[in-house]
């Protein structure tokens, strides 16, 4: 079975919490439980992981990739400035989907600008918590 590695980079953990008009009302806890389900429909084995910290998202990439055939990625406000990040996701050799809950380019210029999609092979935006579940549809039928 492919394995999918979902990371989300920081505040991520709040979702939820704070913030529902941007961000809706689901957990992230509810966002890996709806992925599971998902991916347990389409075939594929997931990890989920969320971080605080740019350094331990650059080490689960590495780690994903020893272990993953796709990677989906919110790397949240490092999305605007890590190339740290890009860095790391250039050196995974499978599909990348980066997923935003919000539309990026909706809001202020600042996160207009993305250094994932430099490597990324396909964007969800603005879809909420949804573009976790699109991003692994994706990724089912690119992997088939
Ligand atoms: O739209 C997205 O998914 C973002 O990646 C979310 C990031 C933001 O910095 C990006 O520009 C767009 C922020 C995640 C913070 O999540 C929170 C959730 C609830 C309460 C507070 C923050």
């Amino acid at each position: 079975m492919p394995m999918i590695h979902i990371l989300n980079g920081p505040n991520l953990n709040l979702l939820g919490q704070r913030e529902p008009t941007l961000y809706g009302h689901e957990t992230l806890a509810d966002v890996e439980a709806a992925c599971a389900a998902l991916a347990a429909e389409l075939g594929l084995e997931i990890e989920f992981a969320q971080s605080n910290h740019e350094g331990a998202i650059v080490e689960q990439i590495h780690a994903a990739r020893l272990a993953a055939q796709g990677v989906i990625i919110n790397a949240g406000a490092y999305t605007h400035t890590s190339v740290a990040i890009l860095d790391a996701l250039s050196a995974f050799e499978g599909p990348v989907v980066e997923v935003h809950i919000t539309n990026i380019h909706r809001r202020e210029a600042f996160r207009h600008h993305s250094y994932v999609s430099q490597r990324a092979d396909a964007m969800i935006a603005g879809c909420g918590t949804q573009g976790y579940l699109l991003a692994l549809r994706h990724m089912a039928q690119r992997l088939r």
